[in-house]
C-alpha cells in the first residue's frame, strides 16, 4: 500500500514539475525523497500563494500599518489574528506553544495593508528549558515589536488566577518599548458572566488610567492611589495603554472596534507585500504547523510534544494542494496511541487538519499524515 502511495507522489512530483517547466535530474529528485526537509527547498517553484502583483505605480492613498500582537502563550493571539483578518493563518490549539515560529499575518482593509505579527508567547528562561524552545524563537518576538507601529497586548481574562495582573514578561516587554503606544485586547470575553469582573481586571491592568466606556474614573486619585499592587507590592497593571478593548476571538465580539482602532495608525506608505500575498511562512511550515495543532489538541498533556512533524511532500496542481506530513514518534507504544484504535484518531486528526488547511488556502487540499516510530527507524 505505501509503495503505491509513494509511487502516486512520484507521479505527481514529475507531473508537477513538467507544468512548472522546472528541468531537474532524477538524481536530484532521488534526494526529495530521500531529505524531506530539503523538499520544501525545491518546491519554491509551486507557491500556493497567488503571485498578483501590485501595480508599480505608486498609490498616495496606500497604508501600512503593523501590529505586534503579545501576550503570555495561549492568551490567543493567533485566535485573535485570524478572526480580526476573517481568515485561518495561524495554528492554534487548547495547548500552550502551538506557535514555535514568527509569522506574519496579513490583510488588506479599505486601502490599508494591515500586518499582524504572531508572535511566539513571551516566555521566561524556566519555560524555554520545560518546552525546549530555542533563543531565536524570543528574539524573533522582540524584532517584531521593534518594527511595529502599535502594540497589542492579548491578555486572557478567563482564568481568575491570572486575569489581575499582567505576566511579567509582558510588562518588561512593554518597559523596554515605551515609544511604541500599546493598547490591551481582554480576550475570551464570552466566558465571562460578570461585567464587574472585567471593570476590576480593566482598573488593575491599567493601574486605574482606562476605564471602558460608560465607567467614570474617580477624578481626584493621587499617583500612589492609581497603582494597583499584588499581595507582593508588585505593580500589576501599565498606565500607559491608549486604549482597552473587550474581545470575543472565538465568536467575533469586539473585532470591528479593534480593527478601526488599527487602521488610524496606518501610515502612508506603498503596500508591503502582494495584494493576495497573506503570511511570509511557505505553504509546507503552514501545514506542518495545522497537523502540529491538531495532535496537540487531540493527545494527553506533554506527549504532542514529544512528536517530530515535518513536510514529506508537498504540490499544488490545478488549484489542488496534494500534501503529506511525517509524524515520527519517540517509541512504538506513542506511534499506536497517535494511531488509535483501527487509526481513528489519526483519521480524525487527519480529516480536521485538511479543513484547517482549506481555510488558509482556500482551495481543495488533499493530505495524508504517516507515523514512524524513531526506534523502528534505528531497527
Ligand atoms: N472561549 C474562547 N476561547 C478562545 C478565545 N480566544 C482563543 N481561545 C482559545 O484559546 C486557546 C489558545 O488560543 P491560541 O490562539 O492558540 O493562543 P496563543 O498561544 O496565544 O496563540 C485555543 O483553544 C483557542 O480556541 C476566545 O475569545 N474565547
Ligand atoms: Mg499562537
Amino acid at each position: 500500500m505505501s509503495k503505491l502511495v509513494n509511487f502516486i507522489y512520484w507521479l505527481r512530483i514529475f507531473n508537477a514539475l513538467s507544468e512548472q517547466k522546472i528541468t531537474m535530474k532524477k538524481s536530484a529528485i532521488f534526494v526529495i525523497f530521500n531529505q524531506s526537509r530539503h523538499f520544501s527547498n525545491v518546491c519554491r517553484g509551486l507557491r500556493t500563494r497567488p503571485l498578483e502583483k501590485l501595480e508599480s505605480k505608486p498609490n498616495e492613498n496606500e497604508k501600512v500599518v503593523k501590529i505586534a500582537v503579545i501576550g503570555p502563550p495561549n492568551a490567543g493571539k493567533s485566535t485573535f489574528i485570524n478572526k480580526l483578518l476573517n481568515h485561518r493563518i495561524c495554528a492554534t490549539s487548547p495547548k500552550v506553544h502551538t506557535t514555535r515560529t514568527f509569522a506574519k499575518a496579513i490583510g488588506i482593509r479599505n486601502n490599508s495593508q494591515v500586518i499582524l505579527f504572531d508572535t511566539p508567547g513571551l516566555v521566561t528562561e524556566k519555560e524555554m528549558k520545560k518546552f525546549n524552545l530555542s533563543h531565536e524563537f524570543v528574539s524573533a518576538c522582540r524584532h517584531s515589536i521593534q518594527h511595529s507601529d502599535l502594540i497589542a497586548v492579548i491578555h486572557d481574562v478567563s482564568k481568575s488566577w491570572t486575569r489581575n495582573h499582567l505576566h511579567s514578561t509582558v510588562l518588561n516587554t512593554l518597559k523596554e518599548y515605551t515609544n511604541i503606544p500599546s493598547i490591551l485586547v481582554l480576550n475570551k470575553v464570552d466566558l465571562i458572566k460578570s461585567k464587574r469582573i472585567l471593570l476590576d481586571v480593566t482598573k488593575s491592568l491599567t493601574q486605574n488610567t482606562l476605564l471602558p466606556k460608560g465607567f467614570r474614573r474617580p477624578k481626584d486619585l493621587s499617583k500612589e492611589e492609581h497603582q494597583v499592587k499584588n499581595d507582593n507590592e508588585e505593580v500589576v497593571g501599565w498606565p500607559h495603554f491608549s486604549n482597552v478593548f473587550m474581545v470575543s476571538s472565538a465568536d467575533g465580539d469586539g473585532m470591528s472596534e479593534v480593527m478601526k482602532y488599527i487602521l488610524r495608525h496606518g501610515k502612508t506608505k506603498k503596500w508591503e507585500y502582494e495584494k493576495n500575498e497573506y503570511t511570509d511562512l511557505p505553504p509546507e511550515e503552514l501545514i506542518v504547523q495545522s497537523v502540529r495543532a491538531r495532535l496537540l489538541e487531540a493527545l494527553p498533556q506533554e506527549m504532542p510534544y514529544l512528536l517530530k512533524c515535518e513536510i514529506e511532500y508537498f504540490s499544488e496542481e490545478k488549484g489542488h494542494v496534494f500534501t503529506s506530513v511525517l509524524v515520527t514518534c519517540p517509541t512504538e507504544r506513542i506511534e499506536h496511541l497517535v494511531c488509535g484504535t483501527e487509526k481513528e484518531r489519526i483519521k480524525h486528526i487527519t480529516e480536521l487538519a485538511t479543513s484547517d488547511l482549506v481555510q488558509t488556502f482556500q482551495k481543495p487540499v488533499s493530505l495524508t499524515v504517516s507515523l514512524n516510530s524513531q526506534r523502528k527507524k534505528i531497527k
